[in-house]
C-alpha cells in the first residue's frame, strides 16, 4: 500500500477518480455495504428503482435491528420485504434478534483495509478493526451496491495520539467523551480521525470500536485504528483470521492536526443533556439522583462490556430506586452470557433483559418519567430522543452505568470500594452464522400494502419563489427534523411520516410544519428551511431530506450543513445553500419570502448565489449565499435528484 497515514493508504488502494487535495471530492471503490431496517427498506426500494439485478460489491448485508416492536403490521411487513429483496439481489440477510448491525458486522464481516459504507451513521464502528467504514444515506448505499463509486471530500486527517493505559474503572467511552470535549460535535466536516501511539496497543477491538462508533458524534467522515496483533486476535476469536492484514501509519506520516490523549490520566466522564459534547466529570455529578440506567447499543453492547457489568453485579443487587435494563448487542453476546452464567448474575441483580437490538437507544421503549434522570451507555442524548419531552439523558461508560445502578445516584465507579472487574477475552466467540440467510436469486419479493415507492422530485425550477417555512438555530439534528421513536414504523410510508417533520417545534394550536409547508407547496411556491450552524447533525436517515422534499421544500439555507445530511439533500434534489455570513441569517424571519432568480444558471456558474429577501412590510434586502457543490452534485440537483439521473 502507498505511503502516509492509514487513511491515505486505504483511499489510495480504493481510488477511482478525483483529487487528493483536502476538501475536493474523491471517488472510492466500496468493498462492503450494510443496511439496517429503518433506513434499509427505502435503500432497497431505491436499488430496485435504479434497476439493479444483483449487487456488485464483495459483500452486502441487510440487518434487522431497529424496528422490532411490531406494534401493528408495519415492522414485520418491512422485514418480509427486506428478507425477500436481499435474497433476490445477492445480499446476506440478518433477521431480527441476531444483533445490531454494527456489532454483528464487527463480529462476522468487518476486515482491515476494506471499505464499507452503511445506511447508518454509526457504520464507523468498523474503524475499530482498521476498515474505512463510513455512514451514508440509503440511496448512496444503494448506488454502492449497484457498483458505483462513493464520493467523499478528500479528508483532512486528525491524528489522535494515545499514550499510557486506561486505569481501573476508566473506559474506552471516556476516551471518546474526552475527544468530544475537545473537538465538539461541530466544525469537523471533511475530517477523518486516525488513532496512533503507544496507547493503542492496550485497547482491545471492542474498546476501539466504542471509540470509532461514537466518533460519529464528532461529525467527521469516519474514525480509524491501525490493524495490529490485537486485530488479529479478534479475528482469530471469530475464526476469520484469513482476512487479516497489518496496517499502520508510516513513522513520517503527516497529520493535519495532532491531539494527544493520555490514557493514564483519563477519568470517568459523562455527556450531560442534551448534546454528546456537553462533557462533565462523573465525580462532579456524584450523589445526583438517577431514576433509570440503560446498558447496550452499538456503542457498548458487546461481550466485554456486558461481561464487565455482570461481574460487577455478581452477588449484588441494584438500588431499589432505579430500573436497570440491558439490551445485548448481538445474539452471540447474549448466548455467551447465557452459557457462562453471567446472564443469571444480571437477572439476579435485578436487571431487566431486553431484546437484542437498538431498543431504547432509538426511543423504542423505556422512555423515562418526566423530570427524572436517565443514564445510558448509548451515543446520543439529543433532546427528546428517549421519547420523553424535556428528558435529561446522560451518556456514560458501562463502568459508570453499573456503579450508578448499584447506588441509585451518579457514582464515580472508582468510589465503589471494590476492584474493577477485568473480563477475560473469550478464546472464541459463539458463531451464529447458521442464522444468517444466504441469497437465492429469483426469490419472489414480498410487498405488503405498507411498502410504498421511493418518491421522486421534479427538476429544479428556473426560479425559487420561496417562503421560509421554519427558521431554526444551531446544531439541529436529524432527530429534530425527522423524529424516530413511535414514528419509526412509518419509514416506508412517506406521506404519513411527513406529517411529523419538525414535530418537536410544533406549538399547540398552531399549524404544524407539515401543514405550513404543504400550504406553500399547494400555492405553487417553494418551501425553504433556514438553519444556523451544523444543520443536520446525527443520523444518516435520508427521510430528513425525503419528507421535506415531499412537502415541497426546495432549499435548505444554513451557516453549515453536516456531511451525510448534505449528501441526502443533494440526492433528493434539495439545494443546500450556505449563508455568506451570520447577518444574512439574522435578517430572516419565518414567513419571509426569498426569491432566487436563475437558480439553475447561478448554481452552474460559480460558487456564489444571490437572492432577495422580501419581508411582510414590503421591504427588500439582497441575500448572498455560496455552495460547495461539485459538478456532479449540481447535475443531480438540476435533474431533481439522483433517481432522475440516468
Ligand atoms: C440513530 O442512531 O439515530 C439511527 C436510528 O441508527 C440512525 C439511522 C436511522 O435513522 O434509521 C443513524 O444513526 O443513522
Ligand atoms: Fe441502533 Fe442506537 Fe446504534 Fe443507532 S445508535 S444503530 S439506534 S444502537
Amino acid at each position: 500500500m502507498a505511503h502516509g497515514t492509514v487513511t491515505q493508504k486505504i483511499i489510495d488502494a480504493h481510488f477511482v477518480s478525483g483529487s487528493r487535495v483536502p476538501g475536493e471530492p474523491v471517488a472510492i471503490r466500496i468493498d462492503q455495504t450494510l443496511t439496517q431496517d429503518a433506513t434499509g427498506t427505502m435503500a432497497y426500494l431505491e436499488l430496485e428503482a435504479i434497476g439493479t439485478a444483483k449487487v456488485a460489491t464483495e459483500l452486502s448485508v441487510s440487518y434487522v435491528d431497529h424496528n422490532m416492536m411490531q406494534n401493528g403490521p408495519e415492522n414485520r411487513n418491512d422485514h418480509l420485504y427486506l428478507q425477500s429483496v436481499a435474497a433476490d439481489k445477492g445480499v446476506i440477510f440478518s433477521p431480527p434478534g441476531n444483533g445490531i448491525c454494527h456489532q454483528l458486522h464487527l463480529e462476522r464481516f468487518g476486515l482491515p483495509g476494506k471499505t464499507l459504507i452503511g445506511s447508518d451513521s454509526h457504520t464507523p464502528t468498523g474503524g475499530g478493526i482498521g476498515m474505512m467504514a463510513i455512514g451514508a444515506g440509503g440511496l448512496d448505499v444503494a448506488l454502492a451496491m449497484a457498483g458505483k463509486a462513493f464520493h467523499i471530500p478528500y479528508p483532512k486527517v486528525i491524528g489522535v495520539k494515545l499514550t499510557g493505559k486506561l486505569q481501573p474503572w476508566c473506559a474506552a467511552k471516556d476516551v471518546i467523551l474526552k475527544l468530544l470535549s475537545i473537538l465538539t460535535t461541530k466544525g469537523n466536516v471533511g475530517c477523518i480521525v486516525e488513532y496512533f501511539g503507544d496507547g493503542v496497543a492496550s485497547l482491545g477491538v471492542p474498546q476501539r470500536a466504542t471509540i470509532t462508533n461514537m466518533g460519529a458524534e464528532l461529525g467527521v467522515t469516519t474514525s480509524i485504528f491501525p490493524s495490529d496483533e490485537t486485530t488479529l486476535r479478534w479475528l482469530k476469536q471469530q475464526h476469520r483470521e484469513e482476512g487479516f492484514v497489518a496496517l499502520a501509519a508510516d513513522p513520517d506520516a503527516e497529520y493535519d492536526r495532532v491531539i494527544e490523549i493520555d490514557l493514564d490520566t483519563l477519568q470517568p466522564l459523562a455527556a450531560a443533556p442534551s448534546s454528546p459534547d456537553n462533557i462533565v466529570k462523573v465525580s462532579d455529578l456524584a450523589g445526583k439522583k438517577v431514576d433509570q440506567v440503560l446498558i447496550g447499543s452499538c456503542t457498548n453492547g458487546g461481550y466485554r462490556d456486558l461481561a464487565l457489568v455482570a461481574m460487577a453485579l455478581h452477588g449484588r443487587r441494584i438500588s431499589p430506586d432505579v430500573t436497570l435494563a440491558i439490551a445485548p448487542g448481538s445474539r452471540a453476546v447474549l448466548e455467551m452470557l447465557a452459557s457462562n452464567g453471567m446472564l443469571a448474575d444480571l437477572v439476579a441483580a435485578g436487571a431487566r433483559i431486553l431484546e437484542v437490538g437498538c431498543g431504547p437507544c432509538i426511543g423504542q421503549g423505556q422512555s423515562p418519567a418526566n423530570d427524572t434522570i436517565t443514564v445510558r451507555t448509548f451515543n446520543r442524548n439529543f433532546a427528546g430522543r428517549s421519547g420523553t419531552k424535556g428528558d435529561q439523558s446522560y451518556l456514560v461508560s458501562p463502568e459508570t452505568a453499573v456503579a450508578t445502578a448499584l447506588t441509585g445516584v451518579f457514582t464515580d465507579p472508582r468510589m465503589l470500594g471494590f476492584a474493577a472487574p477485568v473480563p477475560e477475552e473469550p478464546a472464541e466467540f459463539i458463531n451464529e452464522d447458521a442464522l444468517l440467510q444466504q441469497p437465492k436469486a429469483g426469490t419472489l419479493i414480498v410487498r405488503k400494502p405498507t411498502i410504498g415507492e421511493p418518491p421522486r422530485n421534479a427538476a429544479l425550477p428556473e426560479k425559487i419563489d420561496g417562503v421560509v417555512v421554519i427558521k431554526v438555530g444551531d446544531k439541529i439534528t436529524t432527530d429534530h427534523i425527522m423524529p424516530a421513536g413511535v414514528h419509526l414504523k412509518l419509514r416506508s410510508n412517506i406521506p404519513a411520516y411527513s406529517k411529523v417533520v419538525f414535530e418537536c417545534f410544533t406549538v399547540n394550536g398552531k399549524p404544524s410544519f407539515a401543514e405550513r409547508a404543504s400550504n406553500v407547496r399547494d400555492s405553487g411556491r417553494h418551501g425553504i428551511i433556514v438553519g444556523r450552524d451544523s444543520y443536520g447533525q446525527g443520523s444518516s436517515r435520508e427521510h430528513a431530506a425525503i419528507c421535506p422534499m415531499y412537502l415541497g421544500v426546495k432549499v435548505v439555507a444554513a451557516l453549515a450543513i453536516e456531511r451525510i445530511h448534505r449528501a441526502n439533500l443533494v440526492n433528493f434534489g434539495i439545494v443546500p445553500l450556505l449563508f455568506d455570513d451570520v447577518a444574512q441569517y439574522d435578517a430572516i424571519e419565518e414567513g419571509d419570502a426569498i426569491e432566487i432568480d436563475r437558480i439553475r444558471e447561478q448554481l452552474a456558474e460559480g460558487k456564489g448565489v444571490c437572492g432577495k429577501l422580501r419581508k411582510a412590510d414590503g421591504s427588500v434586502k439582497e441575500l448572498s449565499f455560496h455552495h460547495t457543490l461539485s459538478r456532479e452534485d449540481i447535475d443531480i440537483i438540476l435533474a431533481g435528484g439522483r433517481l432522475n439521473v440516468k
